[in-house]
């Protein structure tokens, strides 16, 4: 393998662990807290998990560590979209169990979720972790989306955890993983395995948080790698003046993404999912909002711009996902007879007279791309992928039609000429800030601490994040603590319930105090690349949005 001299000076990166877990194994005992309960349906979530619900949630001290002595065989999965801090968890864990005991034994199972199913897997050892030390991507075993949810892969996981001796897996994933590492849990109780099973809060998209998780990781990096990005983009917008530049970032449902790159970086325009849920804005209203900036600042000279995007932004625009679900419906319905047509004008006829008036009206303003990508293959649940959906040049043309009207009636006088830009999997698989680097390898080793007192259906839970990392507080808390009941598929399915932006928040009413301002003034602001040596009043900064939402701490 290539090194390049990030990579060796990386692996050489001593990640900071809470000042509680700094003095060896030996002396980190388990302070118990309150008993939880479910954060709504606690009768249904209590009778769904009765082994695992209304445990006590824990904090780690120093002092006499009083786990009892007992070899220990891990598994662990990536599950799920790549998240920067993945290596970190793995290698925190890894040296957390061979500092117990060096006989005991890390299984990495590969693919995500069906390595453990398939018992497709590796025996970790010490040249094999620190290849991956401080390094970004989850290639360590790679990663997956099979959901494990049905009885039948419960089984398979037990038998496959008993030919290994396992004692307990670890699940670092976002909300839906989080969700069956509960499920899991539960199942291994209830079965008399003896199998723990703790999860990781990872996704680049910021929506697992709650009052006990701070942020989740990856979080970090990935919005540090667009802001950067973005304020290059600014930057070159400020020196050409002839483009408005439309970014969409990912983040799914939520807007925490393109939230914090608006932190970050001051564009003219940042459209908050969340928000225009909340007002049921139309897409005539959200392109009049984003016109207004550009006619306000070409009367000031000023013929460029920055716009950004939240991936899932179309699915909270009333009508527009009116429109998804009539489609959905037509093709569910139609869909032999609409691939068996051969030219696009034929489908789009078949798709405009199968519509109802309200949702012809809205497919007809859309561009011909957008219409087709409307039409794309559904995923397995019958859904189009909104991802796939280039929202923003939707708005970009939908903004030029509003222009071209104003040009008109004369209220506008420009030109407006934009570029189309889309970030996910750029920051998905960067080296970890000293941040997530830190964080990360913390609830690794945090979570081999979990086990070792053994605790079962538990998130490892590393808190106080704005500060520095001597004083941030490790413990666990009860997964179903977070849980809920939510319609899936037709049915009420028990989940942890996801965090979208606040519109109550610091976070957001920082943006919304200052976005008018930013609308019509460059007020743009540069990050520039992560930083991973230097002072630490560079290199160990958290998000915008952590700091203001734990300012008062
Ligand atoms: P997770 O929720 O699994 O962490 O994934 C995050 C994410 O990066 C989303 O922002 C994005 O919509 C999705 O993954 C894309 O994943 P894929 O390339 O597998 O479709």
């Amino acid at each position: 393998m290539n090194i390049t001299p990030l990579q060796t000076a990386r692996y050489e990166y001593t990640p900071k662990l809470p000042g509680m877990l700094r003095n060896g194994i030996s002396e980190i005992c388990v302070k118990e807290g309150a008993e939880t309960q479910s954060v709504a349906d606690q009768d249904k979530i209590k009778a769904l998990f009765p082994n695992t619900y209304g445990k006590r949630e824990i904090t780690f001290e120093k002092g006499t560590n009083s786990a009892p002595a007992k070899k220990q065989v891990v598994g662990v999965i990536l599950s799920g979209g790549q998240a920067p801090g993945g290596h970190n968890v793995v290698s925190g864990l890894y040296d957390a169990l061979k500092a117990t005991d060096p006989e005991n034994v890390l299984i990495g199972f590969k693919g995500g979720p069906s390595g453990l199913l398939e018992d497709d897997y590796i025996i970790f050892d010490d040249a094999y972790i620190d290849q991956y030390r401080n390094t970004g991507g989850f290639d360590i075993i790679g990663s997956g989306r099979t959901k494990l949810e049905t009885e039948e892969q419960f089984e398979i996981a037990a038998k496959v955890c008993e030919k290994h001796g396992i004692t307990a897996i670890v699940i670092i994933g976002g909300d839906d993983s989080n969700t069956n590492a509960a499920v899991l849990a539960e199942y291994m109780a209830a079965h008399g395995t003896g199998v723990q099973v703790i999860g990781c809060p990872k996704t680049i998209d910021g929506d697992l948080k709650n009052e006990d998780i701070d942020a989740s990781f990856g979080f970090d990096t990935a919005t540090k790698t667009y802001s950067e990005l973005i304020g290059n983009i600014e930057r070159d917008c400020n020196s050409a003046k002839k483009y408005w530049h439309f970014v969409k970032v990912m983040g799914r449902s939520a807007s925490h993404v393109a939230l914090e790159c608006a932190l970050e970086t001051q564009p003219n325009v940042c459209l908050i999912s969340e928000e225009v849920a909340a007002k049921k804005q139309s897409l005539s209203e959200i392109a009049d909002y984003i016109a207004d900036s550009v006619e306000a600042r070409a009367a000031l000279g000023m013929n460029y711009g920055v716009v950004i995007i939240p991936e899932g932004v179309v699915e909270f625009v009333p009508e527009f996902s009116a429109l998804i679900a009539e489609i959905n419906e037509l093709l569910a319905k139609n869909g032999e007879a609409f691939n068996a047509l051969k030219n696009w004008a034929d489908k789009h006829s078949f798709i405009t007279n199968g519509l109802r008036e309200k949702a012809a009206d809205v497919f007809s303003v859309l561009d011909p791309t957008i219409q087709q990508q409307l039409c794309l293959d559904r995923d397995p649940h019958g859904n189009v992928q909104v991802s796939l959906i280039e929202s923003e040049k939707l708005f970009s043309a939908l903004v030029g039609v509003k222009l071209k009207k104003r040009a008109a009636e004369g209220s506008y006088i420009g030109k407006y000429n934009p570029q189309h830009h889309f970030f996910g999997y750029e920051g998905r698989c960067a080296f970890p800030s000293n941040f997530d680097a830190d964080y990360c390898y913390s609830l690794g080793y945090n979570a081999f601490m979990l086990i070792s007192y053994g605790f079962n259906g538990y998130l490892s839970k590393v808190s106080n994040l704005s500060k520095p990392a001597e004083e941030w507080v490790a413990g666990g808390i009860p997964i179903t603590k977070m849980m809920n009941m939510e319609r899936r598929h037709g049915e009420d399915k028990p989940v942890i319930r996801k965090a979208l932006v606040d519109l109550e928040g610091a976070p957001f009413k920082y943006f919304e105090a200052h976005r008018e301002q930013w609308s019509v003034e460059t007020c743009y602001t540069f990050p520039g690349a992560i930083q991973y040596f230097g002072p630490s009043s560079v290199c160990d900064l958290t998000t915008r949005t952590l700091a203001l939402e734990q300012a008062d701490k």
